[in-house]
């Protein structure tokens, strides 16, 4: 019998459940684009009553809750502030720049997160040459920078210079339950503070598909708007809503478990003498050689991986990997371990 696969490339890779499937099968649903969707509804309303906003818009992608951001908070011309590993940065397909006519102004963290100094110096003095900086874009937890949340303090500081230069803030939250989960806060106290927080189901929450964008209501009501303008207007999208209402209600606690497994692979890994940086959330990031040959490697002995990098690999836990899958895991990386 050929062994599973773990799958340690993405959580965005986990299946629905049999629960979850059985609360898409049994959902209400309408027509959402006509308005009367009761489940798409609901999920509205529980997601933005999670991140202390007044109003939620359901969306296929994370990429398209960003972008309906970026392009509601902007006018063509503007400057965007955002990191220079960030998602609408590096993995949007340039969106930013094609969808909202932007001058995109990345700006270099650490670990993906940005110092306040740094984003007070990219703000231009007010004269008709410069770009005006309009919206900064916070990732939270930060992918490239090793999956870590804000401090509490930088994100204090942060709004403190938006509001200083009247910056809009948009949290691009793919994560943000992990960040929540990691730091024993609620979501509400991280995503309340942003003009704007988008969260994605169909990561560590495990939902097959869907991201909410949250706002205040008539902010949401134009990012409807673009929505329907960039065709993400959906039907009965109840039955998607469905799962993201049952991930919401069973699956942020159990993140504990994925930041648990990050720190068991971490912690076997280093032991092995591999170069691992310490994860906070669900993530393990590995510096190696030659990182497309060796997830080659993992990949002939069932174990996936991306690597991000000519000499990094990222390693990320979820729904679907187990305790046994983590043991697994590292007794390939023991096998393929470079002897001394
Ligand atoms: N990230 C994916 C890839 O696109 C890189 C992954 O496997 O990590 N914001 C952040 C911080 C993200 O990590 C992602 C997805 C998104 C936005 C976009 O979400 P989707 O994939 O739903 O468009």
């Amino acid at each position: 019998m050929p062994v599973p696969t773990i799958d340690l490339r993405s959580d965005t890779v986990t299946r629905p459940s049999a629960t979850m499937r059985k609360a898409m099968m049994d959902a209400p649903v309408g027509d959402d684009v006509l308005g009367d969707d009761p489940t798409v509804q609901r999920l509205e309303a529980i997601a933005a009553e999670r991140v202390g906003h007044e109003a939620a818009l359901f969306m296929p992608s994370g990429t398209m809750t960003n972008q309906v951001a970026i392009r509601c908070h902007t006018q063509p011309g503007d400057r965007l502030l955002l990191e220079a590993q960030s998602h609408p940065y590096l993995y949007e397909a340039g969106g930013p720049s094609a969808i909202s006519g932007v001058l995109i102004a990345p700006i270099a963290g650490t670990h993906g997160i940005l110092n306040p100094e740094d984003v007070a110096n990219a703000v231009p003095p007010e004269d008709v040459h410069f770009a005006p900086a309009t919206l900064l874009c916070i990732e939270n937890t930060t992918n490239r920078g090793g999956g870590r949340p804000y401090p509490t303090e930088t994100l204090e500081a942060l709004h403190r210079v938006a509001a200083k230069s009247a910056l809009k803030t948009h949290l691009d939250g793919a994560r943000l339950f992990n960040a929540a989960v990691a730091q024993d806060v609620s979501a509400a106290s991280i995503g309340a503070p942003f003009d704007s927080v988008s969260f994605c189901l169909s990561k560590g929450l495990g939902a097959p598909v869907g991201s909410l964008l949250c706002g205040n209501k008539d902010w949401i009501h134009t990012a409807r708007r673009v929505r329907k303008m960039l065709g993400g207007g959906m039907r009965q999208s109840g039955i998607l809503a469905a799962a993201g209402i049952y991930a919401l209600e069973h699956n942020v606690d159990r993140l504990v478990d994925d930041h648990q497994h990050a720190e068991q692979l971490w912690a076997g890994l280093t032991a092995q003498g591999w170069q691992a940086e310490k994860p906070n959330t669900n993530m393990v990031y590995l510096t190696v050689n030659d990182a497309a040959s060796l997830a080659e490697d993992l990949m002939a002995e069932g174990v996936r991986c991306i690597a991000l990098a000519k000499d990094r690999i990222r390693l990320v836990t979820h729904l679907d990997v187990g305790q046994g899958d983590i043991e697994r895991a590292l007794s390939s990386f023991e096998r393929l371990r470079p002897k001394q």
